[in-house]
């Protein structure tokens, strides 16, 4: 504070010159802020852009949310968000329209197939809002409801350095497949208990012998990873190609390499895991 005593012109011209070093540096980078936030910067912190604004991207699709961290590679069904951090949600339908509502946050948003909406929010009080659909989407549309929970950077940063769920990393393959058959949506189209749906049931599926519109499918480890990716590569006979592509998605190491990805994020391998187990 020693420039806000001294009254002289020198002294101005010096508070200005920090005033202006501080504005530079809180644009560069927010550590130095905090160090020159005991002066001047805390005003000019507040003008400057939220510089350190979370990106998450919300994808809507029959019947569920799902959110994506693209910097920390998470993709998780529930919203998790630090208290006081400025989000950014960009928010994509897969199918049809939907619409985001979570009214104690003040959010409502329609979300329409081919439309990125962006809807931005800061939350100030650690806390759980429901998230519900306020667009009749059909059959399953009352229970396309999720949370968004509101936490304390240190409680997000702990969150996020367990992937985003500290219970899956202690859990069996096939029950982290089983977790990922859910988060992807595939059980909406597929069963584990013998019923067929839109696609084939995943029961007694690993090691048969399916009929493809193009002959016989052997259902092996290859097979599986080229339904996933590539699903109109094969047909099963009997269902339509509604299936959509996970390649983008459905996060894998290369089938032959060394494993990049730790176990429990192999979701390829933890889906096949997951298939073999349904006998
Ligand atoms: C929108 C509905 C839909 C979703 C969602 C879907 N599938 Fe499918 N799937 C199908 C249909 C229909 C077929 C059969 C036609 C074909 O082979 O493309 C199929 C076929 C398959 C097959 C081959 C089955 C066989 O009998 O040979 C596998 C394996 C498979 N899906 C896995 C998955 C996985 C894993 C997911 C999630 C990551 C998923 N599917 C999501 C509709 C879906
Ligand atoms: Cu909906």
């Amino acid at each position: 504070m020693r420039h806000l005593r001294d009254s002289n012109t020198k002294g101005a011209a010096r508070l200005e010159a920090t005033f202006r070093t501080c504005t530079q540096s809180v644009r560069r980078q927010s550590l130095l802020a905090v160090v020159c936030a005991v002066g001047v910067c805390l005003q000019t912190a507040s003008a400057a852009p939220p510089s350190s604004t979370l990106e998450l991207l919300v994808t809507a699709r029959q019947w569920d949310w799902s959110f994506t961290y693209p910097d920390d590679d998470i993709v998780s069904q529930t919203l998790v968000v630090p208290v006081n951090r400025p989000v950014a949600l960009k928010m994509t339908s897969i199918d049809v329209q939907h619409a985001f509502s979570a009214p104690t946050l003040g959010l409502e948003h329609d979300i329409i197939p081919g439309h990125e909406q962006i809807a931005r929010f800061r939350a100030t009080e650690v806390g759980t809002h429901k998230l519900v659909c306020a667009k009749d989407c059909g059959r399953g549309h009352a229970g396309m409801v999720s949370d968004i929970k509101v936490v304390t950077q240190a409680d997000y940063d702990s969150w996020i350095a367990t992937g985003g769920n500290p219970e899956l990393v202690k859990k069996p393959m096939a029950e982290i497949g089983r977790h990922y058959y859910q988060l992807y949506g595939c059980s909406a189209c597929h069963s584990e208990d013998g019923t067929a749906r839109v696609g084939p049931t995943f029961k007694g599926l690993y090691g048969s012998t399916a009929e493809c519109t193009d002959g016989p499918c052997e259902v092996t480890e290859d097979y599986i990873r080229e339904s996933i990716e590539d699903p109109s590569a094969r047909v099963v006979k009997g269902f339509a190609p509604q299936m959509p592509s996970y390649k983008a998605r459905v996060k894998t190491a290369p089938p032959n390499g060394p494993s990049v990805l730790r176990p429990e994020r192999d979701e390829m391998k933890a889906i096949i895991a997951f298939l073999k187990s349904l006998r």
